[in-house]
């Protein structure tokens, strides 16, 4: 997965021609109708948000089976029209993975649809999103990987407890990028009402895996964007 973050140079954009304007838009259409047909075809996934704040003006998300895609994709986008107009702030690179302490004795993990299912995630098209990287504390007496792994199955068991209560309103992709990135994880969001993510974050915090283990990097939310409002999004 890759989460590229982006600011756009709207001086840029404003100076542009008309017909300029219109390629780039298209261009950026194109580009995301043809990864809803990937999508369509359950080979990958995307999301595309703006994004509140000084930090970034908008968020591309994408996923795909192998990093070989997503690198090439990284590549057309940044050759497009679209991407003359875009400033990078932020990006990020993990993958999708399963968890260890849900894993059942016995059972190949891929043989279980369910499983198969989070392996290759279609990310929601809910209105918001919410993104950050976050480790797991190694510092001093508060070092989860100096934990039993029992005491941390119980706390991620904690963990899921408070997750469970927000379904149906915050879906949450966790990806891992351990030697991939610089933090360990990346925590994705989605909800239809922003309030719902600031609550589940809140109700975390009080988790001990959250409250004693739990470091996070900065945090980028906004608005879904469809590809029908890209037009009045970049209209000048
Ligand atoms: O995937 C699952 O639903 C199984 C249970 C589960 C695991 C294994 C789970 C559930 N999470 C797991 C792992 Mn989570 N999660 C976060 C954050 O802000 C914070 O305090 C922490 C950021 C949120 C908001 C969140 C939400 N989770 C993890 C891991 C990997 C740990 C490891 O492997 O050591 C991290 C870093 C992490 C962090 N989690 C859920 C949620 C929610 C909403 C759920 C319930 C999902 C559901 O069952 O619908």
């Amino acid at each position: 997965m890759l989460h590229d973050l982006r600011k756009i140079d709207w001086i840029k954009w404003k100076q542009a021609s008309e017909s300029e304007r219109t390629q780039a838009v298209k261009e950026l259409q194109d580009m995301l109708t043809a990864w809803e047909d990937v999508e369509e075809n359950r080979e990958g996934s995307h999301a595309f948000y703006s994004i509140m704040g000084h930090k970034a003006d908008f968020i591309l998300m994408i996923l795909r089976p192998t990093i070989q895609e997503v690198s090439d994709i990284e590549l057309r986008f940044n050759k497009s029209k679209f991407a003359e107009f875009t400033i990078p702030s932020y990006s990020y690179v993990s993958v999708v993975e399963l968890s260890k302490y849900m894993a059942k004795e016995g059972e190949n993990p891929e043989d279980n649809p369910g499983v198969r299912a989070r392996l290759k995630p279609r990310l929601p098209k809910w209105e918001h999103i919410c993104f950050y990287p976050m480790d797991k504390r190694r510092e001093g007496n508060d070092n989860w990987y100096m934990l039993p792994m029992d005491e941390r199955r119980q706390l991620m068991y904690e963990h899921s407890f408070t997750g469970r209560k927000y379904a149906g309103k915050v879906k949450q992709i966790i990806t891992g990028s351990m030697g991939l990135d610089d933090w360990e994880w990346s925590v994705t969001l989605f909800a239809k009402d922003m309030l719902q993510i600031k609550k589940l974050i809140y109700e975390m915090r009080f988790d001990v895996v959250s409250a004693r283990y739990g470091e996070f990097g900065s945090f980028y939310v906004g608005n879904l964007l469809t590809i029908d409002d890209i037009p009045d999004y970049f209209a000048v």
